[in-house]
Formats: structure tokens, sequence, C-alpha cells
């Protein structure tokens, strides 16, 4: 794994003008930068070439730039700068920095005063999303819930599969249900996923009472990249996704060369899900 593998820059002395006083502004001061950059090594071991790894001299010299550059207040912007600085390389996963200002106007005798962050790089992976409704007006309920989804900060919406209408699997007697799949690229934690996709179910008015029981809207994750997740809040990939007619069949709608990982194709596991005769294509019911 490459998450033990750093480049360590410390200790890069560069005179700023950053800083909220006037005289910060005016004489300018020595800020001390430090940074650990996240990224694997092997590629440049391999090879033994400088093109294959980050150029800590160039990296000096660009952090520097910054450094004496426009003049900020905060060092906390500062910082933020630095570590965009780092990660525009895109080898870097991660990057420490801190930046210290051992002059800084404290009227106490201190040896030192610093702000340290750590910015990761956001990674997206496919998600695919099972939506459910069979109270209300089920249409205008899963329209308005990918459009929900359309807004959370974190995730893209990238398709929508057509609408079936189904009979009802477990659970009390019911109305039928409209169901769909969405696939989404996110850059969330599943379980933080889970939370968004749950507050979007609350918005539509979601109660919980029987489990398998009517609802509003239902959203299921049903994998999320190839993630293998367990708690008592979320199971990945859903544990009942590859034998329910209700998912299967919008989603190989949507995506006929889909899998379920680790079983099999979506659009075999639909012909043989035992609710598949349950499960009606409603063309001119759409979900843009
Ligand atoms: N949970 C664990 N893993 C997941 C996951 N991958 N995605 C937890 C979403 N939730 C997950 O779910 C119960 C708990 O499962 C949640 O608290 C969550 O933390 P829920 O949505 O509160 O209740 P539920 O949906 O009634 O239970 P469950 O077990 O998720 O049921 P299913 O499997 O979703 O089935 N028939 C048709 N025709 N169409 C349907 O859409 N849906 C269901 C619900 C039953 N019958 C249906 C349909
Ligand atoms: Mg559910």
């Amino acid at each position: 794994m490459s998450e033990h593998d750093h480049i360590l820059l410390k200790g890069l002395r560069v005179k700023g003008f950053h800083g909220v006083f006037e005289h910060e502004r005016r004489a300018g001061q020595d800020f001390l930068i430090d940074v650990a950059l996240q990224l694997d090594t092997r590629p440049a071991a391999g090879t033994d070439q400088l093109e294959d790894t980050v150029d800590y001299g160039a990296l000096a010299i660009g952090l520097a730039e910054i450094v004496r550059g426009e003049p900020v207040n905060l060092l906390e912007t500062l910082a933020e700068r630095l570590a965009d600085r780092c990660l525009a390389d895109q080898r870097v996963v991660q990057a420490e920095v801190t930046v210290h200002k051992p002059e800084a106007p404290i009227p106490e005798m201190f040896s030192d005063v610093a702000v340290r962050i750590r910015r990761g790089r956001a990674v997206a992976v496919d998600a695919v999303l099972a939506l459910g409704s069979n109270l209300g007006d089920r249409l205008a309920t899963l329209q308005s819930a990918v459009d929900a989804l359309r807004a959370v900060v974190g995730i893209e919406v990238t398709a929508v599969s057509p609408v079936v209408e189904t009979d009802p699997v477990g659970g009390p007697e019911q109305p039928d249900y409209l169901n769909a799949v969405v696939l989404v690229r996110t850059t969330l934690e599943p379980e933080v996923l889970l939370t968004r996709c749950q507050r979007i179910e609350a918005e539509h008015g979601r109660v919980r009472e029987t489990r398998w029981g009517p609802r509003t809207l239902d959203i299921d994750l049903i994998a999320v990249g190839d993630r293998r997740h367990s708690s008592d809040r979320l199971e990945l990939p859903h544990p009942r996704a590859a034998e329910r007619a209700f998912v299967l069949v919008p989603w190989s709608d949507l995506d006929p060369a889909a899998w379920v990982a680790g079983v099999g194709s979506v659009a075999e596991l639909a012909r043989s899900a035992p609710d598949l005769a349950g499960v009606r294509r409603r063309p001119e019911l759409v979900v843009r």
C-alpha cells in the first residue's frame, strides 16, 4: 500500500507579507513551511526516473512563489493555497501542510505559532441507487427525489432508468410500487451517502412503521463502487438486490451490461428473479 509513502519537505523558509496588521504587510517576515505529500513512490522506484515522482525542487519553488506572492490575512488561507499547489500534481493523494509564523505579532514570549491542515483528493466512484414509491403521487415523488439527489454536493446523477410498476414483494397488503434505478457519481463516503438518501426520504414524507411496509419513498444503496461494507446502518452491496426484479429490471434496461459484483449479470439475474412476473414496464412514465 502506498498510504505509508511520503515525500517530506521541512523548514522551507520564505519571506512573505501576510497578516492582518499594516506593519506585517509593509515589513514582511519569515514563514516556515513543512509539507508531507502522500503518494505511491513505487513507480519512481521502479524506473529510477525523476519524471515518475514529484520533483521536490520544483515543488519548493512553487510553494515559495505562493508565500512570496499575494498577501493574505490568515495562515489558514495561505495553508489552503499551498495544499492546493501540492494536490495540483495528480499523483499526490493527500497533502499535509504546516505554516509556521515564528515572528507573529503576539505580545508574549513564544517560540512558534503554526496552522496545520491535511487535504485529500476526493475520489469519485459510481454508485447504483434503487428508488421505490407506493404511496401518494408516485411518479412525482420519484422525479422530486432525483432532483433532490442532483442538488446534493458530492453527488452527480449520471443516468435514470425507465420506470417499472411492480407488485409489492414481502410485507403487508399494500399498493403497487413504481421503481427506478439511478446511477450517480459520488465523492461521498457510503455512510454519508446513506444519510443524504435518508434525509431525502424524510423530506418526502417517509415514515418507518413496518419493515417492507408501504412508503412514499425508499432509496436503497445497491452498490457504491466495489466497496464492501457492513455496519448496523449499511450493508454493501445491498444483500437482497441480486434477487429482486423490481431493482434488476430497470437497472438492466438502463445498463444491459451491468454486473452485481461477485454474483453475476444483472440482466440474467433479472430473468430468474422470483418476482419477475410482477414487474411491468411503463414507458409512458418518465423520470428525467
Ligand atoms: N440498510 C442497510 N443496508 C442498506 C442499503 N444498502 N441501502 C439499512 C439502504 N439501507 C440499508 O431500511 C431498513 C434499514 O436498512 C435502514 O435503516 C438502513 O440503515 P428501510 O428503508 O428503513 O426499511 P425497508 O426499506 O422497509 O427495509 P429494507 O430491508 O431496506 O427493505 P428493502 O429490501 O428495501 O425492501 N416491493 C416492490 N415491488 N418494490 C419495492 O421497492 N421495497 C421493499 C423494501 C419491499 N418490497 C418492495 C419494495
Ligand atoms: Mg430501504
